[in-house]
C-alpha cells in the first residue's frame, strides 16, 4: 500500500536516506528542512567528508535516478504557520520527524547553543504535535529519540515504560531519564511531550530511542554520487565509531575519551532505514505511544576503537589508541543492559558490525582522504568547567 510520508529533517544524515528509501518503496514522500544544520556547520567550521549537494539538486538527481519525485517543503519547524500548512496540506500517514540539533556537543558549547537546541527541538516537536492534532489527526508520528535519554542507570534499561510497585500499589511510567547532556534533555522533553498528546489527545505515535548510527551510505545513497548523506568525522557533528574510521584512515590516533568503559547501543545507517520503515507498517493506535530501543548491539567505545585499529592493521596501517582527556561528564564504567525486542520482533534483520564492514567503510572514508580536516577532530567543546568535573556529578544521586 503506498503511504503519504512526510519526513522533517530531510535534507541531514539520516533524513536524506529515509526519504529515498520510501520514495523507492513507492510511497509518496514530501521533505522539510530549513537548512540550520548547514548553517551551524558553517559557523564551526566543518564539513561533511563527503561533498554534499544542495537539497534540490539531490532531489532533481532522485527524479532522473529513480524516476520518482519526492516534494520538498523549506521552512522552519519553530514556525507553526509554517508546519500546519504543509501538515494540512499533504495530510501525510506518517510523519518521520528527524528536524531537530542532533549534536551533543553542540548543545554543550554554551548557553545559546543549549538554548537554541531546546528551543529548536522542543517547540519544532510541540507544532509536529498541534499541527498532527488539529489538521491531520489520524497521522502517525514516528519520532526519533535517543538512547541517551535513559542514560546509564545501574538497573535494566526496558524500552520505554517501567512498572513501579510502591507502598503495596502499582503503575507503570515513562522509563525514568537521566540524559547526559542538553541535547539528550531536549529529547527527554519531547518524548514527555507526545506521551501528553497521546494521553491527552488521542494522538498515535512511536518514539524511537536510537543508538550511536555508524556508516558512510545506503542502497539508495550509493545509487550515485550525487546522493551521497552527509557524513561527519568533526567532534561535534562526527558520532564515535564514524570519527574513529576517519582518523584510522588519515594517520591519527584513535581519540577514545578517558578509559573508554563507556557503552552505548550501535547500529549501521541501514538498519535505521530498516527500523523506520518497521515503525511506519506496525503504526500505533490512538492513545497509544509505542517505544522502540533501537539499537542492534552494544560496545564499549575502546571495543570500537580496537575493532577499528584491527581493520586497520590488516590494511598494514599503523593506528594508535590515544586515551584523552574526557572532554564529557559521563561514567566511564558503568552498568548497561538496555532491552531492544521490540523492533527484532516486528521482523528487524539486523546488520551487525563485522570486520567486512569496516573495510568497506575505510575504503569509502579513503575515497576521500583528501578532504579530512584534521583539525576538526579536536574542537575542545567541554561538558563542565574542570572544578565541577571533579566534583563527579554524574555519579552522586540526590538525598
Ligand atoms: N566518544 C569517544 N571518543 C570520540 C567520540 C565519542 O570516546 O572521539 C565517546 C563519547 O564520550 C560517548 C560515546 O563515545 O561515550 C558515544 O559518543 P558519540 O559522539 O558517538 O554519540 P553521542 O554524543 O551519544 O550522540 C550520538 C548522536 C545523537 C544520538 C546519540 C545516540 O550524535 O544524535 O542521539 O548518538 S545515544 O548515544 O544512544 O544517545
Amino acid at each position: 500500500m503506498s503511504l503519504r510520508i512526510l519526513v522533517l529533517g530531510g535534507d541531514g544524515y539520516l533524513g536524506w536516506p529515509t526519504a529515498m528509501a520510501f520514495s523507492r518503496a513507492g510511497h509518496r514522500v514530501a521533505v522539510v528542512d530549513n537548512f540550520a544544520k548547514r548553517q551551524w556547520e558553517l559557523e564551526l567550521g566543518v564539513q561533511p567528508l563527503i561533498p554534499i549537494r544542495t537539497l534540490h539538486e539531490r532531489l532533481r538527481a532522485w527524479r532522473e535516478v529513480s524516476e520518482r519525485e519526492i516534494e520538498i517543503h523549506v521552512g522552519d519547524l519553530t514556525d507553526y504557520a509554517f508546519v500546519e500548512a504543509v501538515i494540512d496540506g499533504f495530510q501525510p500517514d506518517a510523519v518521520v520527524h528527524y528536524g531537530e540539533q542532533p549534536s551533543a556537543p553542540f548543545s554543550m558549547i554554551s548557553a545559546h547553543h543549549a538554548a537554541l537546541t531546546q528551543a529548536n527541538n522542543v517547540i519544532g516537536n510541540l507544532n509536529v504535535l498541534f499541527a498532527i492534532r488539529d489538521k491531520a489527526p489520524e497521522a502517525h508520528l514516528v519520532k526519533l529519540g535517543t538512547m541517551g535519554e535513559y542514560g546509564t542507570p545501574d538497573i535494566d534499561i526496558e524500552e520505554g515504560y517501567l512498572t513501579v510497585q510502591h507502598n503495596g500499589r502499582e503503575h507503570t511510567f515513562l522509563y525514568p531519564k537521566t540524559p547526559g547532556s542538553i541535547y539528550h534533555l531536549s529529547k527527554v522533553h519531547d518524548s514527555a511531550n507526545i506521551h501528553f498528546a497521546c494521553r491527552i489527545w488521542g494522538l498515535r505515535a512511536t518514539d524511537l530511542h536510537q543508538g550511536v548510527v555508524y556508516g558512510v551510505e545506503t542502497d539508495e545513497s550509493a545509487l550515485d554520487p550525487r546522493l551521497a548523506t552527509s557524513f561527519h568525522y568533526d567532534e561535534v557533528f562526527g558520532t564515535a565509531l564514524n570519527r574513529f574510521c576517519v582518523q584510522a584512515t588519515v594517520g591519527h590516533p584513535l581519540t577514545v575519551y578517558g578509559k573508554g568503559g563507556q557503552t552505548r547501543g550501535y547500529l549501521n545507517i541501514r538498519d535505521t532505514i530498516q527500523c523506520v520503515a518497521l515503525a511506519v507498517a506496525n503504526p500505533a493506535r490512538h492513545g497509544e505511544l509505542l517505544v522502540y530501543n533501537q539499537f542492534t548491539e552494544q560496545f564499549s567505545v575502546q571495543e570500537l576503537a580496537g575493532k577499528v585499529q584491527a581493520a586497520g592493521r590488516h590494511l598494514g596501517w599503523t593506528v594508535n589508541i590515544e586515551h584523552v582527556t574526557n572532554p564529557r561528564v559521563e561514567l566511564e564504567q558503568h552498568y548497561y543492559n538496555p532491552r531492544h525486542e521490540k523492533l527484532l520482533s516486528l521482523g528487524l534483520r539486523p546488520r551487525l558490525l563485522s570486520d567486512e564492514l569496516i573495510d568497506t567503510m575505510l575504503a569509502k572514508i579513503g575515497e576521500n582522504r583528501d578532504r579530512v580536516d584534521p583539525t576538526a577532530f579536536v574542537q575542545n567543546v567541554r561538558w563542565a568547567p574542570a572544578t565541577a568535573r571533579d566534583a563527579g556529578v554524574e555519579a552522586r544521586p540526590g538525598r
